[in-house]
C-alpha cells in the first residue's frame, strides 16, 4: 500500500511549517484546499488497522519535510519526527514494514523563497533533513526512497507550472531536476549511514512510449517522448549520464544553452548504487509527431484500448507494464525492481446499503498484477508491489474528485469505508502470503 503524506495527512499544526503544496492550496489552485485530506495526522490508527485488516506486509508513506524542519533546514520540530515514529511503531507492531520516501513534491516554502530546487544549496538542505529523519527513524525503518517521481517534481512543477511551486521555465526546471537527483544520489550514502544494514532506493515514474505509426516523424517524436519522459531519469540513475540524443535535442529547441549546473562528479554522485529501483505505473502513451512533449492522457489515434480508461483519462494498458519492466531490466540491470506504485480512478460511492461495488478497480488491479507476474517469469527481479492508494486522498491540482483508493473517504466526515476492492485484495494476499 503506497500514500503520502499532503495527499492523507491535513494536520497544519503541531509546529508543522508550510509546503510550496500548502501555498499552492491556499493560493485557491487546487480543486478542493489542502488543510485536512483524509485527517490521517489524527486518524493514523484506524488506518494501520485498516491495512493490518487488509493483511498487507508493507506499507509505503512519505515524511513532509515540513513537519520535521518548518524552515526547511536548521531547527527541529520534535512533535513532527515523533508523529511518523509512533507511525512507525505501530507499522511494525501490526506486522507491517515501514518503507519511507522522503519527498514526494512538498518543499518546504521557506527554501522555496530562497530559490528552491534550481537553487544548488536545496541540495545541502535536502541532505540535512535526511540525516535527521534517517537518525530518528533509522533504528526501526529499513526501507528508504529517496524521491518520488522526480519527473512530475521537475516539469509539472518547474517547466509546465501546473503543479507547485508552478514555474514555467525550462532552464529552472531541468537545473531543478538535477538538484533533484543530485540529492537523491547524496542521500542514498546519507541514509546507509544513518540507518545501518538499511535498503535505499528511489521511485521513477514512467510513460512507456511507442510511435503512432512506422512513418520516421512518429518514430522520432517517439524516441524524443522517451528522453523527455522516461530516459531523463533513468539514464543518470543507472551511470549513463544524460542522454545525448537530449542534450543536443533540447539544445536545438532553446530549452537550455549548456548543462553547466553540472559540475564535475556530480553524475557519479546521482549514479550511487541502489539496492532497489522503486517504478510507478498506471498506463502508456502512442506518440505522434508535434505530441513528443504532451503528457496528454489516452492512446490516440488508433481504436480504444479494450480495458477502456480510468477516470484520470488513462488508458489501462497492463501490457505495456510487463514490457518496460523487461525493458528496464535488459537496460539498467537493477538489482531489484518494486512496483511502489499502480493504480486506478474510479469515482465508485457507496450504494444503499453502503458497499462501493468498485469492480473496474479490482479488475485494473488483476490485469496489473498479472502483467507484473509475466514479467517476473520472464527474470525481471521483482520482489515487491504496492497498491496506489489505501484511501480515496487529494489528487494534488484535481483535488478529491479522482479516487484511487481501496478504502473509500467522505471527505465532509472523514468516514473510511472498504470498497469491494478492499476485499478482494484482502482475499489476493492472504492467497500470496499462504503460499509464500
Ligand atoms: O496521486 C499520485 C501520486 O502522488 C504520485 N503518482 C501518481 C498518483 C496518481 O496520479
Amino acid at each position: 500500500m503506497a500514500a503520502s503524506a499532503f495527499q492523507i495527512e491535513g494536520g497544519r499544526t503541531d509546529g508543522k511549517g508550510d509546503s510550496i503544496w500548502d501555498v499552492f492550496s491556499d493560493e485557491g489552485r487546487l480543486a478542493d484546499p489542502g488543510d485536512i485530506t483524509c485527517d490521517h495526522y489524527n486518524r493514523w490508527r484506524e488506518d494501520v488497522t485498516l491495512m493490518a485488516d487488509l493483511g498487507v506486509n508493507a506499507y509505503r508513506f512519505s515524511i513532509a519535510w515540513t513537519r520535521v524542519l518548518p524552515e526547511g533546514t536548521g531547527r527541529v520540530n520534535q512533535a513532527g519526527l515523533d508523529f511518523y515514529s509512533k507511525l512507525v511503531d505501530e507499522l511494525l507492531a501490526n506486522g507491517i514494514t515501514p518503507f519511507a520516501t522522503l519527498y514526494h513534491w512538498d518543499l518546504p516554502q521557506a527554501l522555496q523563497d530562497r530559490g528552491g530546487w534550481p537553487e544548488r544549496s536545496t541540495v545541502d538542505a535536502f541532505t540535512e533533513y535526511t540525516a535527521i529523519v534517517g537518525r530518528a527513524l533509522g533504528d526501526r525503518v529499513k526501507h528508504w526512497i529517496t524521491h518520488n517521481e522526480p519527473w512530475v517534481a521537475t516539469v509539472l512543477g518547474h517547466v509546465e507550472g501546473v503543479f507547485a511551486p508552478g514555474m514555467k521555465n525550462w532552464s529552472d526546471g531541468l537545473k531543478a531536476g538535477h538538484h533533484l537527483l543530485l540529492s537523491h544520489g547524496k542521500s542514498v550514502e546519507v541514509l546507509r549511514a544513518a540507518s545501518p544494514g538499511s535498503s535505499v532506493g528511489i521511485a521513477l515514474d514512467c510513460r512507456p512510449a511507442t510511435p503512432a505509426s512506422e512513418r520516421p516523424e512518429d518514430v522520432a517524436a517517439c524516441r524524443y517522448f522517451d528522453g523527455f519522459r522516461n530516459r531523463w531519469f533513468f539514464d543518470p540513475v543507472f551511470g549513463e549520464g544524460y542522454p545525448d540524443d537530449m542534450v543536443k535535442a533540447y539544445r536545438n529547441r532553446g530549452r537550455i544553452t549548456s548543462l553547466d549546473f553540472v559540475r564535475p562528479g556530480d553524475l557519479d554522485v546521482i549514479a550511487a548504487q541502489i539496492d532497489f529501483l522503486g517504478i510507478n505505473y498506471y498506463t502508456c502513451i502512442e506518440v505522434s509527431a508535434g505530441r513528443e512533449e504532451s503528457e496528454d492522457t489516452g492512446v490516440p489515434p488508433g481504436p480504444d484500448p479494450p480495458e477502456g480508461y480510468t477516470e484520470m483519462g488513462w488508458a489501462v494498458t497492463p501490457r505495456a507494464l510487463t514490457d518496460f519492466l523487461v525493458r528496464v531490466k535488459n537496460e539498467y540491470q537493477p538489482a531489484e525492481i518494486l512496483i511502489t506504485e499502480n493504480g486506478a480512478s474510479y469515482s465508485d460511492g457507496p450504494d444503499a446499503a453502503g458497499r462501493v461495488h468498485d469492480q473496474r478497480r479490482i479488475e485494473y488491479l488483476d490485469l496489473h498484477i498479472e502483467a507484473a507476474r509475466v514479467a517476473a517469469a520472464q527474470g525481471v527481479p521483482l520482489n515487491g508491489y504496492f497498491v496506489w492508494s489505501l484511501l480515496d486522498n487529494l489528487e494534488w491540482v484535481s483535488g478529491f474528485s479522482q479516487r484511487f483508493g481501496l478504502v473509500y473517504v467522505d471527505h465532509s466526515t472523514g468516514t473510511r469505508t472498504p470498497k469491494d476492492s478492499f476485499y478482494w485484495y484482502r482475499d489476493f494476499v492472504a492467497s500470496i502470503l499462504r503460499n509464500s
